[in-house]
């Protein structure tokens, strides 16, 4: 069965929503929802490791001493079918009165910026940080889309697809009613 799908024009590009397993998805860069150690963990994070093997953490482990929250690393992609895996940290979730939403944003600007720095067209993210960091998903989702406006709007920008790979039916759901 085709795999629930909806899509919009943004800028030159367009915005697509899947429910999907991210570590599937053949596109130039897969976003990953890192922690600020990028020492790997659960959720996609966990998944995106054991699906790309040792060389991921091996490259993180030599090139990065850890990332800020708020921004993004890139890193090949190992045994991914993508080219690229930009590891970007969302914020953990307190009460919203701790900048959780300006670093959301900030987490995804980061990672579709890089991403056009490295000629991508195509990237995949997660809905980050709604997961383990308890970020509550109807308030990440217009950010998330938000952002992915923002990068294929800007000038010079290598973007034509940003796709969000939501994980359930109810993700794909609130971030329909935010495209
Ligand atoms: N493909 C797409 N989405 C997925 C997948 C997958 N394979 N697996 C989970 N999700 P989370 P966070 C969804 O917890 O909240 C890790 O330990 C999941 O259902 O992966 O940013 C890191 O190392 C949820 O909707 O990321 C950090 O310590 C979304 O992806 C911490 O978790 C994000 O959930 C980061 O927490």
């Amino acid at each position: 069965m085709e795999p629930e799908r909806l899509t919009r024009r943004a800028g030159d590009g367009r915005i697509t929503l899947r429910r999907a397993d991210i570590t599937t998805m053949a596109v130039d860069a897969v976003v990953n929802a890192a922690n600020a150690s990028l020492a790997g963990g659960g959720g996609v994070d966990g998944a995106m490791h054991r699906a790309a093997g040792p060389d991921l953490m091996r490259e993180l482990r030599e090139r990065y001493r850890g990332c800020p929250t708020g921004s993004a690393v890139i890193t090949s992609a190992g045994r991914l079918p993508a080219r690229h895996v930009v590891h970007a940290v969302g914020p953990r979730w307190r009460d919203g009165d701790h900048g959780e939403p300006a670093l959301l944003a900030s987490a995804y600007r980061s990672a579709f910026a890089l991403a056009s720095e490295h000629s991508c067209a195509t990237v995949a993210a997660p809905s980050i940080s709604t997961g383990i960091y308890g970020f509550p998903i109807e308030l990440a989702a217009p950010i998330a889309i938000g952002a992915a406006d923002e990068a294929l709007a800007h000038p010079g920008t290598t973007l034509c697809e940003i796709t969000f790979a939501l994980f359930s039916d109810a993700d794909l759901e609130v971030f329909a009613r935010a495209l």
